[in-house]
């Protein structure tokens, strides 16, 4: 974990094919509290893709101690072999060997869980990328795929559980109050995908039918206390499997599917075959302890874990390099199929909210690299929001280029050609140009190009010859290391409004008919024209439709067309964003009038249309709770060259209070509706009640700035009583962010009493806390850290604390004595030492520096020079700094 020596980068170019193979793979763990035992015998072969010299035989291993060592059953001496901090090096006398090892290794003591570890008395482990290496001397890299059979021995009163891939063949006991079991898995796998689970577990059952009529054992296995909690998990893994066979043509092929529930986890989840294991937080729920939006994430990560058994596994990644061959595909997956089981409009709404604050954040800053990287040091760093979310995006236009039904195609063909390869994204542009008859060869600078592509988008009516001209350019900007970008295609969905709303119906020059009233235009140039006849009057263009392309767009729109087309434009999504565009402009007015020291005054034209919206009975409760809600405080700060986090929290503020103000009766008319109807009907966490309960939320945090007392007594009320944690939190973090210190206090306590046994509730209560933007926020972190329930070596706890300080908490964070970035570095300094892979995550509000203003800029440049100085330092903490100081 720590090193002296400066981390190399490994480059795609670098690419050659593995010089050994494993077929089989045969392990056997003995689990003790204080080590565990790794025995290793593996079948391997010299290439037969390569020549038939025998070049020395490199493993990879990594913090292990080499107990026995032995070639086609002779032990070798210290003379026979090379060890190194993360290599054994062994010469091969035969195309065809026998390799076993022991090793010894101190699971208990592994805090960056990344192999095996130990997380709350249960043994898990966790391997991809490169954690295998941790567990025993291997070819741990993802094209050497093998057949694993697995032992693992423990003691049973503690460990009654024995799970790992595959199918269960064997089990016993054995002296001394241990016992035993063995797993074969018949598929061929990357060592990456490998897992155990050892520990005292109960278990709730299922069963599914295949479409070919197989019967399929479905497991989750949970501690005793959470066995409450695995309904909505279970119900999410059927759908999921469903939905897999019917718009997919994908079958689950073991006769059990596991997953395992685990407290300590660095990530959401872990695809290993047949064996899932999740962050607790990802997968327990019920309507008492797990919010609606808890809800929906575990039921859209159970979908995408199990939708990697085929785009993961059966076909996996040829290297690293590839990773969103596998990520950028099924969170594509995943995506629509919780589009299908929920609201479409809003499911796209939130996705594009979080790319365009997240991932055009990272592609403008100094961690920028392509869908496809082309270097890294340290492949933990690249599990980033440009290889999973613009990765789908990536895969979403192709998906919009080709049609649904070929896309279809191109996904059965690539399937069926590489079932059991490891593969590259090459190979998935392949399918798709097979079944298309098309040449993907620009499509794929998306892969190689990094950086948020900008379109400029301008137009032109003559009503003498009732043309309209659309012009559209596009360029992207430099990232490091790279520029002067080729254009890209972009599919640029768009239709044309009459002064009534109604979409024209659209010919281009050249056609002889009108095809549809919404079409995509093909953008492949740096600039293209596009010229519409028969345009019988001046339309308003509707542009870049259901976000057809992860792109920043901009047409010169009036205020006047923003609020019409909130208003009627046919694209749900594109009401919504003409929305978030005129409460941008809205607050960016505020940021000005405060740094003139004017009194700031809010555009009336966002009050009105807000209150037209309010009245409109038969709008959709989703639709309006989306677009009531103001663009978040990091989207405002990425539509600056250099911002002032501060101004924009305030102006931000000033404008919710002013809304809140101005149109309080007719929110606290639908607030009570809605509480009326929250109040009559027991909890599900389905789409309709899900919207309900969102916008009631949203109306609460709006009353709640009027300081009204009788809205404090609603609120109090409200998080009294409920049957359900989305409503608690809400009025909750109502309470936590008012003045009303009392009442918060006292719910406070109320919450952490009740919920005290439970880390996950815990969790929540640490982040409403550690969010709320009140005065002293750091203090109050402080004294968060310092809680029972607290501790720096649960990620989960470290990113409800310590994350949501940092990310949600403008005020305090960016505060302007620097104190925010101090604590922040302190952390990650602290956390490198247990948890590297945690603590290059954390760091990332301290990378994005230049974002802000001079005054910001050298603070937290300084901090990020004092974490760089202050000792030895992981590789993936030090390729984070070394990039981020570099520009
Ligand atoms: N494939 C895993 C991510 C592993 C991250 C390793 N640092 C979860 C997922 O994307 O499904
Ligand atoms: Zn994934």
């Amino acid at each position: 974990m720590m090193r002296t020596e400066q981390p190399k980068m490994i480059a795609l170019s670098d690419y050659r094919l593995p010089d050994y193979l494993i077929d089989e793979t045969h392990l056997t763990f003995e689990l003790y509290e204080d080590h565990a035992l790794v025995h290793a015998r593996l079948l391997m072969q010299r290439n037969p893709a390569l020549d038939s010299s025998l070049p020395p035989l490199l493993l990879h291993g990594q913090a292990l101690e080499l107990l026995t060592l032995a070639l086609d059953g002779q032990p070798l001496t210290a003379v026979e072999y090379q060890l190194s901090a993360d290599a054994l090096q062994v010469q091969p006398q035969h195309s065809r060997f026998e390799l076993s090892s022991t090793v010894r290794i101190e699971p208990q003591n592994n805090t960056a869980l990344e192999g095996l570890y130990k997380s709350s008395g249960m043994f898990c482990t966790q391997c991809e990328a490169e954690g295998f290496r941790k567990i025993t001397y291997y070819l741990d890299r993802p094209d050497v795929m093998s057949r694993f059979t697995t032992t693992i021995h423990a003691e049973k009163h503690s460990y009654p559980i024995l799970l790992s891939n595959g199918n269960p063949v064997a089990e016993g006991d054995s002296e001394d109050g241990r016992h035993w079991a063995t797993w074969e898995d018949p598929f061929k796998k990357p060592a990456y995908l490998f897992a155990i689970v050892a520990g005292d577990l109960w278990c709730v059952e299922d069963t599914f039918i295949t479409m070919s009529g197989r019967e399929v054992a479905l497991r989750m296995y949970v501690e005793p206390e959470n066995i409450d909690k695995c309904q909505h998990g279970m119900d999410s893994l059927k759908k999921s499997m469903r939905w897999d066979e019917e718009v997919y043509g994908r079958e689950y092929d073991l006769d059990i599917f596991m997953i395992v529930a685990v407290n300590d986890f660095n990530m959401g989840a872990m695809e290993n075959k047949g064996l899932n294991i999740f962050n607790s937080s990802c997968v327990l729920a019920k309507a008492e302890t797990a919010t609606d939006a808890a809800h929906q994430r575990i039921e859209s990560i159970v979908a995408h874990e199990y939708f990697h058994n085929w785009s993961g596994n059966r076909v996996t990644c040829r290297d690293w390099f590839q990773l969103s061959l596998k990520e950028g595909f099924t969170v594509f997956r995943d995506s629509e199929f919780s589009a299908d089981m929920n609201s479409r409009v809003v499911k796209r709404i939130e996705d594009v909210a979080y790319l365009r604050t997240h991932q055009f954040a990272e592609d403008a800053g100094p961690m920028a690299h392509p869908v496809r990287p082309a270097q890294y040091m340290e492949i933990s760093n690249f599990y980033t929001l440009t290889i999973y979310e613009k990765g789908a995006e990536v895969v979403r236009m192709l998906h919009t280029l080709l049609g649904a039904q070929t896309f279809r195609k191109g996904s059965d063909l690539y399937f069926e050609r590489h079932d059991g390869q490891a593969v590259t994204c090459d190979d998935f542009i392949a399918a798709m140009e097979s079944v298309s008859g098309t040449d993907l060869t620009q499509f794929k600078r998306w892969y190689s190009q990094a950086g948020t592509p900008q379109l400029h988008i301008s137009d032109s009516y003559d009503a003498a010859t009732q043309t309209y001209q659309l012009t559209v350019k596009q360029s992207c900007p430099d990232t490091p290391g790279q520029s002067n970008k080729l254009p890209f295609v972009i599919p640029l969905s768009m239709a044309l409004l009459n002064a009534q709303g109604v979409a024209l119906p659209l010919q281009l020059a050249g056609e002889n008919t009108a095809i549809a009233d919404e079409r995509v235009l093909s953008i492949t140039e740096a600039e293209q024209t596009f010229s519409f006849i028969n345009v019988p009057e001046q339309p308003l263009p509707s542009l870049l439709r259901g976000f057809s392309a992860p792109v920043i767009m901009d047409y010169d729109y009036s205020r006047d067309d923003l609020v019409f087309l909130l208003q009627h434009d046919t694209d749900g999504f594109n009401r919504w964003e003409a929305g978030q565009q005129l409460a941008l402009q809205a607050i960016e007015d505020v940021v000005g009038q405060l740094y003139e020291t004017q009194e700031p005054m809010l555009d009336s034209r966002l009050v009105e249309v807000f209150r037209a919206l309010l009245a409109q009975e038969d709008l959709d409760p989703a639709m309006l709770a989306e677009f009531i809600a103001l663009p978040g405080t990091g989207y405002i700060i990425e539509q600056y060259e250099q911002a002032d986090p501060l101004a924009i929290h305030q102006a931000r503020e000033y404008v919710s209070d002013q809304l809140a103000y101005a149109l309080k009766e007719p929110m606290l008319a639908r607030y009570h509706a809605l509480r009326k109807v929250s109040l009559q009907t027991p909890y599900v966490a389905q789409a309709e009640d899900i919207a309900r309960r969102r916008l009631q939320n949203m109306l609460l945090a709006y009353l709640m700035r009027t300081d009204d007392l009788d809205i404090v007594d609603e609120c109090v009320d409200q998080f009294g009583v409920s049957d359900n944690m989305t409503e608690r939190l809400s009025a909750l973090a109502c309470l936590v962010n008012s003045p009303f210190h009392d009442e918060a206090e006292q719910a406070l306590e109320s919450f952490a009493d009740r919920f005290a046994d439970d880390p996950i509730v815990m969790d929540q209560w640490f982040s409403v806390q550690a969010a709320a933007v009140l005065p002293d926020g750091l203090e109050r972190v402080q004294h968060l850290l310092h809680h029972p329930a607290f501790s720096i070596k649960n990620p989960n706890k470290v990113r409800a604390v310590i994350g949501a300080f940092s990310t949600q908490n403008t005020p305090n964070f960016h505060a302007l004595d620097g104190s925010g970035y101090a604590f922040l570095a302190d952390k990650v300094i602290e956390l490198d030492a247990l948890n590297p892979q945690i603590a290059a995550r954390m760091i990332s509000p301290l990378t994005r520096w230049q974002r802000y203003d001079l005054h910001q800029q050298e603070m937290m440049q300084m901090q990020l020079k004092r974490i760089k100085n202050s000792g030895d330092l992981s590789a993936d903490l030090f390729e984070v700094l070394e990039k981020s100081l570099a520009v």
